[in-house]
């Protein structure tokens, strides 16, 4: 976009959210989406009165800014526990070690001369919700199945976990019984074998062809395409091969849902551990041009493919929506788009709801009082939005 025209539109879409009542927000840059020339955003109601100033290393996605498969480096966004750790990407070295034939300590450059691909992968943050919607990105990343690094390390047959751990770390407070032990803990999560050795987990080194910003895990970090975030261990230095499962703070606690589930005619609560991304959509932006609305919202899932995106408006019927076909790719998001007609002026309600090939349906905030911790939310959410 020209930046002579830059100011124009601004200044547009400023008066845009004057009009809602949001100017007092002392919305940052970031916040002012690109808009075709003769655009008009249409602001939504149901955002909160102020943004939450989000910490140095956190960044939350303005959703209204989508314009495109691909979410700009500088404006994925970004959440950690123990911030942005330092890692000299010239002393860098991979380990892996363990349960393998030949314990490996790769630098970036010997990685990097393995057979390097892209994978088009976009994530959600598990805690991603409503009303922000801000923690999930759709990017191009490069780099190396990670079963290419296991197969020159060779892993034995008595392996069953694989072990990631970032380079950052944080003393946490364990709790045994009645004691409690302050420990260093790095960050760490874990596959499975079978997940492990599958086609899919994925070492990347650089997003959108550029070497991964601090942001994204410099200088290197694992992907698990169609999991949610945590999967994706960023700053990634070690790779432990074992036998017995690995209990982490950030593997057995921290990423847990409870939820009812009825098990032989009784519901029984049940914890189960973050992973594969949950069936998902939602409305990330409306604009006007000429007589009509744009809806364009946002799916994400673990990668079965989607039959149907619908769109509804207040209490009307369920309407298709069109899948945008640049985001084809399995386990990118997926952009879909609608076009309202007719809208009157006033308030007005937005939802979608997704469906996939097996016939799951996005489910309603209703069908999601089982869950009681607030991870995997990926109810529908109608979005309110004011018509001038
Ligand atoms: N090393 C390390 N990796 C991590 C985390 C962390 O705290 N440390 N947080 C995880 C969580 S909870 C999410 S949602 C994603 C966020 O990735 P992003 O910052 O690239 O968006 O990183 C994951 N990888
Ligand atoms: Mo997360």
């Amino acid at each position: 976009m020209a930046v002579s025209t830059n100011t124009t539109r601004r200044r547009v879409l400023q008066g845009g959210l004057a009009a809602a009542g949001l100017s007092a927000l002392g919305i940052p840059e970031w916040a002012f989406p690109l808009l075709a020339q003769g655009e008009t955003l249409v602001p939504f109601t149901d955002l909160p009165e102020t943004f939450p100033a989000p910490a140095a290393d956190r960044r939350v996605l303005d959703i209204r800014t989508i314009d495109g498969p691909f979410t700009p480096r500088d404006k994925f966004f970004t959440t950690q526990h123990y911030g942005h750790p330092d890692v000299d990407p010239v002393a860098f070295r991979l380990k892996v070690s363990g349960l393998v034939d030949r314990p490996l300590s790769l630098s970036l450059d010997e990685l990097k001369k393995m057979a390097a691909q892209d994978l088009v992968a976009g994530f959600e943050c598990s805690g991603n919700r409503r009303p922000l919607q801000g923690l999930s990105s759709n990017g191009r990343w490069t780099g190396v199945p990670l079963r290419a690094v296991l197969d020159r390390a060779g892993v034995k047959e008595s392996a069953h976990e694989f072990v990631f751990f970032g380079a950052d770390k944080g003393e946490e407070e364990v709790e045994f019984r009645t004691q409690k032990y302050k420990v260093e803990q790095q960050f760490g999560r874990s596959l499975s074998r079978e997940k492990a050795l599958s086609r899919e987990p994925f070492l990347t080194w650089a997003l959108g062809g550029e070497p991964l910003s601090k942001h994204q895990g410099a200088p290197l970090r694992l992907l698990v395409p169609g999991w949610y975030g945590v999967a994706n261990v960023k700053y990634l230095s070690e790779i432990h091969v074992q036998a017995e499962e690995y209990l982490g703070k950030y593997q057995a606690r921290w990423y847990r849902t409870l939820r009812g589930e009825t098990i032989n005619g009784a519901v029984k609560w049940t914890e189960r551990a973050i992973t594969h991304m949950q069936l998902k959509s939602y409305i990330a932006r409306v604009s006007q041009a000429g007589g009509s609305h744009k809806v364009l919202g946002v799916v994400l899932n673990d990668g079965t493919p989607i039959k149907s995106v619908e769109v509804k408006v207040d209490e009307g019927p369920w309407q298709a929506a069109t899948m945008d076909p640049s985001t084809r790719e399995k386990f990118g998001w997926k952009l879909f788009t609608y076009t309202w007609t007719g809208a009157t002026p006033g308030e007005h309600t937005l939802v979608s709801r997704v469906t996939d090939v097996n016939g799951q349906v996005q489910p309603t905030e209703k069908d999601l009082e089982v869950k009681k911790t607030f991870l995997e939310d990926n109810s529908q959410y109608p979005r309110r939005v004011k018509i001038a």
